[in-house]
C-alpha cells in the first residue's frame, strides 16, 4: 500500500479530528526525521498509522491484542487508554502486513514510550506532542526543544504526562517511568540536565 491508501484507510477508521490529527503528527514525523536523519519514507508511515485502532471500540482492541499475541499487564489491564497504541501495532503488522519492527514498535511504544527508543520511536512518540492542532500550554516550548534536540523534548513531554498522570491519581505505566529514566541518563551523559 502507498501513503494515500494508508490516508484512506485510516479516515474510514476514525472521526475527522483523529485524522487531521494522524495527518498532522505523519507531518511533524517528516519534519523530525528530516531534521535528525531517520528513514522519511517510515516516519510519515509510523506518523499516519500511530492511532489506527484509537476509536474502534475497545473489544475489538482487546481482539487485535489478543490475536497479536500480546499479554497486557496488570496497568494495561486497569487503563484502556494505552490499549489503542498495542492495537494498533498489531493492526499494522497483521492486518495490513507491514513487516517492519521498527514501525512496530514505534506505534506500540508511542503512548508509553520505553527504555531504549529507536530514533523513529522517538520521532513518533514526539511529533505526537508537537503536531500542528495541538494547542496546550507549553506546546510552543515542546515545538523549540523537538527540533532542538529530541530527547529534551522527550523529557519535558514525559514530565508534562506523569505529573498530569499523578493529578489525575493515574496509573504510570512502567514504560513511562523507564523511558523518563533511561532520557535522564542520556541527557546527564550529554552534560545536558
Ligand atoms: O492518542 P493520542 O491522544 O494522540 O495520545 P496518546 O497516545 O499519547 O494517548 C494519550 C492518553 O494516554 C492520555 O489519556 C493519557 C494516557 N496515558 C499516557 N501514558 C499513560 C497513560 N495512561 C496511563 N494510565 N498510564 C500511562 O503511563
Ligand atoms: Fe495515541
Ligand atoms: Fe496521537
Amino acid at each position: 500500500m502507498n501513503k494515500n491508501e494508508y490516508l484512506a484507510l485510516i479516515k474510514d477508521r476514525m472521526g475527522e479530528r483523529r485524522y487531521i490529527h494522524s495527518v498532522n503528527v505523519a507531518k511533524s514525523a517528516v519534519q523530525l526525521a528530516e531534521k535528525y536523519g531517520a528513514d522519511v519514507e517510515k516516519a510519515e508511515i509510523a506518523g499516519i498509522l500511530h492511532d489506527c485502532c484509537k476509536e474502534i471500540p475497545k473489544e475489538e482492541m482487546l481482539q487485535i491484542i489478543l490475536s497479536g499475541g500480546i499479554i497486557l499487564d496488570a496497568t494495561e489491564k486497569s487503563s484502556s487508554k494505552l490499549w489503542h497504541a498495542l492495537a494498533g501495532a498489531c493492526y499494522v503488522r497483521d492486518v495490513l502486513g507491514i513487516d517492519d519492527e521498527d514501525i512496530f514498535n514505534a506505534v506500540k511504544y508511542h503512548t508509553t514510550g520505553r527504555a531504549g527508543m529507536s530514533l523513529l520511536e522517538k520521532i513518533i512518540f514526539t511529533a505526537d506532542f508537537i503536531s500542528d492542532e495541538r494547542s496546550y500550554s507549553g506546546v510552543e516550548i515542546m515545538r523549540e526543544k523537538a527540533f532542538n534536540n529530541i530527547e529534551d523534548a522527550m523529557l519535558f513531554g514525559l514530565q508534562f504526562t506523569i505529573s498530569d498522570l499523578v493529578k489525575r491519581k493515574l496509573p504510570i505505566h512502567n514504560n513511562a517511568i523507564l523511558c523518563y529514566n533511561d532520557i535522564l541518563t542520556i541527557l546527564e551523559k550529554k552534560g545536558l540536565l
